[in-house]
Parts: structure tokens; C-alpha cells; sequence
């Protein structure tokens, strides 16, 4: 059902309907939660909560953004305490259909001169507006509204500002033939006698609305047995919420701690509540990329790194500054870049130098005698459920797009492979090269590379089988995660393979039937063998 419709039903129902005081979304929400069918948008409560007075000094725009947040977070129908409609009829037509626009159900005006004052502040000294003139601006509201359910209620100020029943009875009459949907008849009594004298000579002649602020006391039942149609609490929300901050903030003053005022407090969580992360959340699963976040990263960082001398005398190669940081940050920045955040970097060698923030670690204390698999075995051990998972070296620094290449990959293994490989025989070392079921070439565009066979020290490739070098990273998928396993378990189970290598591990998984997907890149990563390469790396970082 439209806001404007209900607001009307509420108006026109024939018991008594309460609406409750809110002056921005937060508080909207609360009134709205507390079960109220409508919402009163006080322009007393709206301009305090922006720290000015309740004399048009906000500005009516100002105040619409506030009806907007208020109305985007709500359901039910909000009634604008319009003031006098913020200028002319001309000022009124144009506030209407901003109010629809926001779907703002219906509008008060009230018939004093802008600036108003607030009718509690010397009630009597208020001059009213020329009523032909007010007449006016109600029949321009009505004939703007674009929605023929959008209300405009007429606030008879008559009792404020001393004039009396008589005059207030004149008025409301020329209102209603106007078109005004209702009268709020205003009186700021300690007593109700005169909002009843008013009812009692009004009848029923259009709905009547009342804001019982000062004479509260009277009971609800006398209102109801009048047949008044809403009954607005007008600034309770807005005074309890004074008081509340006010203690507060007292409190942590004079206490500085947080532990006087915590439990009496609404919980962060409320607060998450109010603002409807939940609703972030599930839209969030919906409509984000979640490439990575599925994904456990191993980074194998156990060895010193001998090659680079005095270097890594007190830490390990991980731990090497590059450009400023360590090795093994830059890594991290690369992988966190690319998604993954959750990151288990095993230790070995000086392991209390290693000691980033926001990565989980795994140790092998016999790094010293055993080899990357080893590594590679307490790691898994510290990840227990089936996880999609990239095994990579902690010495080589690789450009995001290699990763996401890795992760695009719907294949249950998958290594990246440069064909750039000739480059590596010339640095005189040891490198990961790999035999594939084919070189690269157009056709590998359309066609599945697989592995054939990594070399290892114990069975070097040789050169005219090599398609291209690893680059030092494998990517496994969650279902394979106890193949995987069982493989590793399969290797490291004989004492002679204590020190094996990733490319062991890799040759098992193909002489095991696994197809390992080889996507063929060029360049895009470094690894650090030497200081002539932690100067390329400085560059590369
Ligand atoms: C308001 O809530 O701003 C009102 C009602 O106009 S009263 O303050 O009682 O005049
Ligand atoms: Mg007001």
C-alpha cells in the first residue's frame, strides 16, 4: 500500500492513532520498530538534532534531505511538520512535490508568519498569518500534489498566539473548505480544555489531530472518547535521546573509562542492526567478485638462502629487504591484491624474524635437514577442511596478473609456466623446468597444456625437452585437496625424500594421472637466487 494511502487510512480510521516524533533515519527506523503506524517529522526535533533553533534557521532543504534518509529506511507514512511552508503558496507548490518525490505521505503548515517561531516560546506574542493568505497556500498544495492521497493538514495556531475557540473555529472552518485533509488544533495548556472545547465544537466535521506536549496529563481515554483521529508524541524521542547522550557523556568525562557506561549502552552490533548490514552482506554474496576468498595460500619460507650471504645471517631470505620492506611484505601485498587474504607462510630457519602482520604461520623446526615438501606438510597440517589452494615459493615476487591468471583456472591443478626460460639457464643455477604436452604456440591458444615433468636435481630435463620454467606457484583445487594430500603423505613417508622438492611432488601428482594445467605466460615474476637479483627486485617492487 502507497505511504499517502496509509497515512490517509490512519487519518480517516475511526479510533484513535498515535504517530511518534523521529528526526532523522536512525530514529525513524526506532519509531518505525517500536510499532508506530506513522512517523511525526518534527521540525522542533529536526532542526535541535542539527544544533539550531526551531526558527527556520535550517533551511527547507535541509530539512528535506533529513525527510529523505528518514523516509528511504521506513515503511510507514510520515507526516512533515511543514512550518508555515517555508514562504508563499508559490514556496508551498513546490514543497508538495518535493514531498512526494521522497515519498513523504502528507504535510503540515501551520498559520503563523515565516520565520516561525516555535509555539511554546511566548505563544501569544506570535502574530498568525491572514487567513485568505493561508487559504490560499492550502489550495495551491493541493492543487500541486501529483498523488491525489498525499495529505495536507492545516495547524489552527488560534489558542497559541490568545485569539480563542471562536477564532480558532473560524479558522479551521475556512481551512477545511480549502481543502485542508485535517486540523491539527495546537494548545500549549497545561490542561486539554481547550483542544476539547475545540472537538466538541468541530465534530466531526474533518479529522482532528493533537500534540498533547503540555497538557499530557490528561489520559489517553479522554482523547479517544472524543473521537479525535492522531494523537502525535512530538519531541519524546528526541528528549530521551538528550538525556542519554548527556549521561554519557558525563560519565566518560568525569570516568574516563568505559566500563561504567558499556553494558548500558546499545551493542556495536545493534548499531550494524539499525543500518541493515545484513542486508550488505547477502547483497555482497550476490554481486562481488569473490575470486579469492576461497582460496588458502601456502608460502614456503623456510630455508635460509644461502646464496646471499652475510644477508641472511641473522634472518631468512623472506626476510631480506627489498625497496624498504621484506621480501616475503611485497609478496603478501601481491597476493592480498589479488584477493587472497588468508596466508599461512611456513617458518624455519631464524623463524622469530619472521613476523608480518596479518599471516598466519606454520614451522618446520627441521628445516635444516628437510626440504620444501616437508615444509609444505606442516603447513597443510594447520589447514584441516578441504580448501582451494596455492602452494608458492617465498623468494619469488609475482605480478598480480599472474595470480588471477591462477585463480581464472578451472582446472583442479594448475601451474604457470614462462616460456621465457632461456634467460635462467644463463644465471648458472638450478630452475624449475617443466616438459609440457606441448610448446606454446598458436594452437596452445585453443588447446589444454598439460605437465609431462618438472625437473628435479636427481633427473635434470634436459634442454630440448623444456617448454618453460615454472614460476613457482600451484594452484589446486578444494577437491583435490586429499589427492594432494595423500600424496605428499605417499612421498614423505620414505626417510630418502626428506628433502624433496615441489617439483617431486608435482612429477607424483602426473605419474599418479593428474592432469596439471600449464598456462604459458612471459615474464611477470623474479625469483631472488642472488644480490644481483635483489637489485632487479628493488626495480620490480
Ligand atoms: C514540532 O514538533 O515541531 C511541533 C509541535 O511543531 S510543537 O513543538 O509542540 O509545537
Ligand atoms: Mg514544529
Amino acid at each position: 500500500m502507497k505511504k499517502t494511502t496509509r497515512f490517509r487510512k490512519l487519518l480517516e480510521s475511526d479510533t484513535l492513532e498515535f504517530m511518534c516524533e523521529a528526526h532523522n533515519g536512525l530514529s525513524a527506523k526506532i519509531v518505525e520498530e517500536a510499532g508506530f503506524p506513522g512517523i511525526w517529522g518534527s521540525g522542533l526535533s529536526i532542526s535541535s538534532q542539527f544544533g539550531v533553533r526551531d526558527s527556520n534557521e535550517a533551511s527547507w532543504t535541509q530539512v528535506l534531505e533529513v525527510l529523505e534518509f528518514m523516509s528511504d529506511v521506513t515503511t510507514v507514512p510520515i507526516l512533515l511538520d511543514g512550518d508555515t511552508g517555508y514562504g508563499n503558496f508559490n514556496n508551498m507548490r513546490r514543497l508538495v512535490r518535493k514531498l512526494e518525490q521522497r515519498k513523504v505521505a502528507a504535510v503540515c503548515i501551520e498559520d503563523k508568519l515565516f520565520p516561525k517561531t516555535n509555539s511554546f516560546v511566548r505563544g501569544t506574542a506570535q502574530p498568525l498569518a491572514d487567513m485568505e493568505e493561508f487559504c490560499g497556500k492550502i489550495k495551491a498544495g493541493k492543487d500541486a500534489q501529483g498523488d491525489d492521497e498525499f495529505s495536507i493538514i492545516a495547524r489552527v495556531e488560534a489558542f497559541i498566539a490568545g485569539w480563542g475557540l471562536k477564532e480558532a473555529l473560524r479558522r479551521a472552518e475556512a481551512y477545511h473548505k480549502a481543502g485542508a485533509d485535517g486540523i491539527l488544533i495546537h494548545s500549549a495548556l497545561g490542561v486539554a480544555d481547550e483542544v476539547l472545547a475545540f472537538k466538541k465544537e468541530w465534530g466531526g466535521r474533518s479529522p482532528v489531530l493533537i500534540v498533547p506536549t503540555k497538557y499530557y496529563s490528561t489520559p489517553t481515554g479522554v482523547f479517544r472518547d472524543y473521537g479525535f483521529s492522531v494523537l502525535i508524541w512530538a519531541n519524546q524521542i528526541l528528549r530521551s535521546a538528550i538525556r542519554a547522550m548527556q549521561k554519557t557523556a558525563g560519565i566518560l568525562k568525569s570516568e574516563e573509562t568505559l566500563t561504567a557506561v558499556e553494558d548500558k549502552i546499545a551493542p556495536v552490533k545493534e548499531v550494524f542492526r539499525l543500518q541493515g548490514m545484513d542486508e550488505l552482506e547477502t547483497a555482497e554474496r550476490l554481486y562481488l567478485p569473490r575470486q579469492g576468498e576461497n582460496t588458502a595460500v601456502v608460502i614456503l619460507a623456510a630455508a635460509r638462502g644461502k646464496d646471499l650471504g652475510v644477508l641472511t645471517e641473522n634472518k631468512p631470505k623472506a626476510m631480506v629487504e627489498i625497496a624498504g620492506q621484506p621480501l616475503l611484505a611485497h609478496i603478501a601485498d601481491a597476493y592480498n591484491a589479488a584477493g587472497l587474504k588468508d596466508i599461512t607462510v611456513v617458518r624455519g630457519y631464524k623463524k622469530d624474524t619472521v613476523n608480518l602482520p596479518n599471516l598466519a604461520f606454520a614451522d618446520n623446526d627441521a628445516y635444516a635437514d628437510t626440504g620444501e615438501l616437508y615444509s609444505l606438510k606442516a603447513a597443510l597440517d594447520t589447514i584441516r577442511e578441504p580448501r582451494d589452494l596455492i602452494i608458492a615459493y617465498g623468494d619469488v615476487l609475482v605480478r598480480k596478473y599472474i595470480l588471477q591468471i591462477l585463480l581464472e583456472s578451472a582446472a583442479p591443478f594448475t601451474i604457470i609456466a614462462d616460456t621465457n626460460w632461456q634467460e635462467g639457464v644463463n644465471r648458472n643455477r638450478f630452475a624449475d623446468y617443466v616438459e609440457c604436452s606441448e610448446a606454446l604456440s598458436r594452437r596452445t591458444f585453443n588447446s589444454v597444456v598439460t605437465l609431462k615433468r618438472v625437473s628435479t636435481p636427481a633427473d635434470i630435463l634436459e634442454c630440448g625437452r623444456i617448454h618453460g620454467e615454472w614460476v613457482g606457484a600451484l594452484r589446486v583445487t578444494a577437491d583435490k585437496f586429499a589427492v594432494l594430500r595423500s600424496t605428499l603423505d605417499g612421498i614423505l613417508c620414505e626417510p630418502k625424500n626428506r628433502n624433496a622438492e615441489m617439483g617431486y611432488l608435482m612429477n607424483a601428482l602426473v605419474r599418479r594421472g593428474e592432469a596439471v594445467r600449464v598456462l604459458y605466460t612471459t615474464g611477470g615474476w623474479l625469483d631472488i637466487d642472488s644480490v644481483e637479483d635483489i637489485l632487479l627486485a628493488g626495480s620490480f617492487a
